[in-house]
Order: C-alpha cells, then sequence, then structure tokens
C-alpha cells in the first residue's frame, strides 16, 4: 500500500500490499457508512426543528418500538433500566443503526446501488415511524427523507477518494500538496512530482487510487456537517419547550386544602435510609412511553370532552385554574410495573379539580364505563368511569408539590385516582376524554395485555437495611413504607428469620390516599438474617405471601431480603 502511481514495486511486495489496500479500503468504507449515518442524522435532526422533536428518525423509531415490542421485554427494560429505560432504548437503537451503517459503507464501496438503496430504506423506516405515531404532525417524514438524502450524498461524497475517485480533480495538485511545498510549489504540470509527493506524504494509496488524505479531508467535512445539524437542531428544539411559560403561571388556591400534617409526621427525619413522606418532583418516579416529553403551550391548551357526554365540551387551562372548588390532596401514585419491594411509587400533594364534580357537571352519561383518556403524545389510558365518579379525591391535577405539574409528570393537566394503577388513572398531558365503555375500546395497555381496571395491591417495602450490605451487629431500625391507597394501612409486621412476627410502630395516619411509614427497632446479632415484611389494610385485609407478576395486574408477594451484621 506504499506503492507509488508512477513506480509499481516489484510483484512480491505488490501482492500484500494490494492485500492490505483492499483491507484499509474496507475499514475506511465501514468509516464512511458510519460518517454517511452520522450526517443523515445530524441532518435530520436539524429538519426536525421545524417539524418537531418527536419526528426526528431515531425517537420516532424509539417510539415506534415501545408500541411494537412485547410487554415482557418492556418490563424487562423498566427492571433493568429503570427511569433510562428510553435513553437505553435510543442509545440500542443507534447502536444498531451504527451496525448497519457499516455494513452499508462495505457493501457500497463495491456496489454504490445498494449503499443508496440501504439509506433510503432507513430513511422510509424513519418516515412510516414518525408517521405513524397517533400524535404525528404534518410533516412528520420530513426529517428522515432529508435526513436519507443527505446521508446517500455524504456516503457517495466519502467513497470517492477510496475508488480513485479523487474528492479533488487529480490534474491539480491538491491543496496540502502546494501549502507543505510551501513558496517552491510544484507547478501543476509535474503530474510526477506531485505524486511523488502525494506518495512521501501518505496521501496517495495503491494503484487502484485509494487517497487517503482525501478521505479523511471528506471525513472531517461529514463530522463537522454532522455536528453542526445534529447540534444545531437540538439547540433550536429548544423552541418547543415550554417551561419558561410553565414557570410563568400562578397557581390557584385550592378551596379545600390538604389535611394538616400532624408534627414529626415524616419519621424519615429520624430514621437514615427510610423513604421520606413526600417525594420531591426531581426524585418523583416517571413511566411514559414519550421519548420526547409532550410540550403543550398553557394558553393554547384545551382539554376536549366528547363521546357519552350532555355534549361535546372544551375546557381551556384558564378554565380549569379559574374554577371555585379546587381540591389539594396527598396522594401515593404507583406503577402496575413495580416489583416486590421496587422504587416506582411516589408521594405528593397535589391541586386539581375534583374529577367527579367535573364529570357530572360535564353530564357523563349513567351507561359508560370507561372515560378514554388522550395524552398529548397521542397515547390512551382507559380510567374505569365508576372510579373516576365516584373516588374521593380524583382529580384533574394541575400542580404537584406547590408547582405547576412538572413537564415530565404531565404538565399542564393530568388525571389522578386514587387507589388505581398510573396506567389506569394517572394520564399524563391530558387532552381529551372519551366517555364510552369497555367494550367498545381498548386502550393502549389493555391492547398489550394488560387488566383493564387496575386497583392498587396492598404492598410493603423494606428501605433499610439495604440487602446484602454489611452494617454494625446491635440494634438498629428496620423501617419502611406500606400502601393500600383509598383503604389506609392498619398493621405493618416484620419477621426475622423464622421468628414470629412482630408488629413494628407506623408513622402517624396522615391520610389513606398515602403510603404509611413503618419502623421496627431491632437487635441483630452477627452474621446474616432474612428479614420480611407484610402489611394490613385498616379494613383488614393481609397482604399476600402469594407471588405474582406485575403483568397482567400487579405484583404482589412478600418483600424480603437477606442483611448482614458484623
Ligand atoms: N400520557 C401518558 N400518561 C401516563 C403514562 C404514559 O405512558 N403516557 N404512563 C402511566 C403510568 S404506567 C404511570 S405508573 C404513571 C406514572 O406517572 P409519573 O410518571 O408522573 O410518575 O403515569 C401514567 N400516565
Ligand atoms: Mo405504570
Amino acid at each position: 500500500m506504499t506503492t507509488t502511481e508512477q513506480a509499481p514495486a516489484p510483484a512480491a511486495d505488490a501482492a500484500p500490499g494490494r492485500r492490505g489496500g483492499r483491507l484499509v479500503r474496507r475499514l475506511l468504507a465501514a468509516l464512511g457508512g458510519l460518517l454517511a449515518a452520522a450526517v443523515a442524522l445530524g441532518v435530520a435532526q436539524l429538519v426536525s426543528a421545524l417539524t418537531g422533536p418527536s419526528s426526528a428518525p431515531v425517537v420516532a423509531v424509539g417510539d415506534t418500538v415501545i408500541t411494537l415490542v412485547p410487554e415482557g421485554v418492556k418490563q424487562f427494560a423498566i427492571r433493568n433500566f429503570g427511569e433510562n429505560d428510553k435513553i437505553a432504548l435510543v442509545a440500542g437503537t443507534l447502536v444498531l443503526v451504527g451496525v448497519f451503517a457499516l455494513v452499508i459503507g462495505v457493501l457500497a464501496l463495491r456496489w454504490r446501488a445498494v449503499g443508496v438503496v440501504g439509506i433510503a430504506l432507513f430513511g422510509v423506516l424513519g418516515a412510516l415511524a414518525a408517521t405513524s405515531r397517533p400524535a404525528a404532525e404534518q410533516l412528520a417524514w420530513l426529517p428522515s427523507v432529508v435526513g436519507a438524502a443527505a446521508g446517500v450524498v455524504a456516503l457517495l461524497f466519502l467513497l470517492r477518494p477510496l475508488t480513485g475517485t479523487p474528492v479533488l480533480p487529480r490534474s491539480r495538485p491538491p491543496a496540502d500538496a502546494t501549502a507543505a511545498v510551501g513558496r517552491h510549489a510544484v507547478p501543476p504540470a509535474d503530474e510526477g512530482a506531485v505524486d511523488r509527493l502525494r506518495a512521501a506524504l501518505g496521501a496517495t494509496g495503491d494503484r487502484k487510487g485509494l487517497d487517503r488524505r482525501g478521505f479523511f479531508v471528506a471525513g472531517g467535512v461529514a463530522v463537522g456537517v454532522a455536528a453542526v445539524t445534529g447540534g444545531g437542531g437540538y439547540l433550536l428544539q429548544r423552541r418547543f419547550d415550554v417551561s419558561d411559560e410553565r414557570a410563568a403561571l400562578t397557581l390557584p388556591t385550592p378551596a379545600s386544602r390538604a389535611p394538616a400534617l400532624p408534627a414529626g409526621a415524616d419519621l424519615a427525619e429520624r430514621v437514615d435510609g427510610l423513604t421520606p413522606l413526600f417525594t420531591r418532583n426531581r426524585d418523583f418516579y416517571r413511566v411514559d412511553t414519550a421519548i420526547t416529553v409532550p410540550q403543550i403551550q398553557p394558553g393554547s391548551y384545551r382539554l376536549e370532552l366528547t363521546g357519552s357526554f350532555d355534549s361535546p365540551s372544551s375546557h381551556s387551562l384558564d378554565d380549569l385554574y379559574g374554577r371555585s372548588d379546587l381540591i389539594e390532596r396527598d396522594i401515593t401514585l404507583t406503577c402496575v410495573s413495580n416489583e416486590v419491594g421496587g422504587k416506582l411509587a411516589g408521594t405528593a400533594r397535589w391541586i386539581g379539580v375534583p374529577l367527579g364534580t367535573f364529570l357530572r357537571e360535564n353530564g357523563v352519561a349513567s351507561g359508560s364505563t370507561q372515560l378514554v383518556c388522550r395524552s398529548g403524545d397521542g397515547m390512551t389510558i382507559g380510567a374505569p368511569t365508576r372510579s373516576a365518579l365516584q373516588v374521593e379525591d380524583a382529580m384533574l391535577a394541575v400542580a404537584m408539590n406547590g408547582e405547576p405539574l412538572p413537564i415530565e409528570h404531565g404538565f399542564p393537566v393530568r388525571m389522578i385516582i386514587p387507589g388505581l394503577y398510573g396506567y389506569v388513572s394517572a394520564c399524563k398531558w391530558l387532552v381529551g376524554i372519551e366517555a364510552t365503555t369497555f367494550d367498545a375500546y381498548d386502550a393502549f395497555w389493555a391492547q398489550r395485555g394488560w387488566a383493564q381496571e387496575g386497583p392498587i395491591k396492598v404492598a410493603s417495602r423494606i428501605d433499610t437495611p439495604a440487602p446484602l450490605r454489611e452494617f454494625p451487629a446491635g440494634r438498629r431500625a428496620i423501617a419502611g413504607v406500606a400502601w393500600a391507597q383509598t383503604r389506609g394501612i392498619g398493621r405493618v409486621e416484620v419477621q426475622i428469620d423464622e421468628g414470629e412476627w412482630l408488629d413494628a410502630d407506623l408513622g402517624p395516619e396522615v391520610d389513606a390516599d398515602i403510603w404509611r411509614q413503618w419502623v421496627l427497632p431491632h437487635d441483630f446479632a452477627a452474621g446474616s438474617h432474612q428479614v420480611t415484611v407484610r402489611a394490613t389494610t385498616a379494613d383488614g385485609e393481609v397482604q399476600t405471601a402469594e407471588r405474582a407478576r406485575p403483568i397482567p395486574d400487579g405484583a404482589s408477594g412478600l418483600h424480603s431480603i437477606r442483611v448482614i451484621a458484623t
């Protein structure tokens, strides 16, 4: 590969040289494919700054993957990546695109058409994914198509120096050659000298015309284009962000305040490692299918009521904020995907419109069994009408812990029905409620095998000691939380090894809709111990030890951990 074009090396050297040349060429072609993909994604990102963040191909494909993958995989992702499930998904999509791009690069070296078709295929995939999202913008296909076109151009441009078609016309010396020779520039006519020089600089390849320098120049341009368009697109997308509008809102004053907390209500102030009574917004678990969070302008927000109401109606955020019957309540949300002992639960103080009153006011039909709640990103959550009407403290929430709902938690309006898992009760970015029946329509999760109704199962969790982490033997607190929303927790018992069940101390009963902290001080002998917890509701139901997976209607079983005293 060090042979020059003008002076072929002896045959003995040429054979391995060519073979090496072929390998280098393939590696560079693969790199070219990768860079072309980067250009495609960067340009698509830039275009999506016009058409909306979720029309960017990786986001659109990710969204589609979320709606298509089996629940088992989704559960796996939530279990293993938790809140980072979407980051993992986007990263996974990028890795797949990358591998595909490497292959396309190599194939395109031989067959340009394969490269063009391969990238075009990706464009079509992205465009299909973007337009098939339920809340797709009109031009959602545009970023993928423009991106793919840019990718094709980039690929062809990058492959030229690998196959003897220099990026810079060969009859003229390349700029670098002239620069390197400086004032004693070689006259353009002296091609032999130029080529000798290019060879000396490693700028030229074997006799098939591998122009490595040309490739790296083209590659540099590609990296630049990808970075500028991608970064620019990312920055421009901030114009969709509604953080400023959210921050400018003044929260309404509720007519009915949350019950006052007794002094010392939060046991976490005294017990290390215990979950605080209230979860800060930034620590609140998040579960949804949105890779890019819906950004809804408060000024143009509408909640549309359709289906079995007296008549269709539309409500602005001012309509909701301005009501004189707003309630403030403390409620613990729980995800149906939560495993025994899991962290997908959180407690906040919410302000909202009383849901039952609102529905009755609008004349919801008595025959309606399901409220299909529609989110700004098009996803649907089916809530049982009966619970929406009858559960005290069910609301259309507009505030969380003293601020407007955080954007990730449903700004500007979400539904909350205490006692039901989030997937049937807590629609975020709520823009529509259709009163209908369960027979008439399966909402998103029901389509995927989750139960139509999702009452929260009584649960208890050990927060401290942490499993398998060593602590000094002697007296220390075992503590955690237990929940049975709308019913309340009446008792928590703890079993250590094969001992009898011991009653834990409970935090003050704040409200039946929120979890209850519990503490049991215990003298640990050195060694390893099994600690198990079980709760009983205020109305006497003992938490079952029978294990169930989250799907279809919530996990059950007792949280039991091994701890080590030394
Ligand atoms: N629009 C929308 N709302 C949604 C979801 C969703 O995916 N999209 N997920 C639901 C689920 S499964 C749960 S557990 C709660 C979680 O609410 P949080 O993210 O505020 O904790 O929101 C519910 N509301
Ligand atoms: Mo959930």
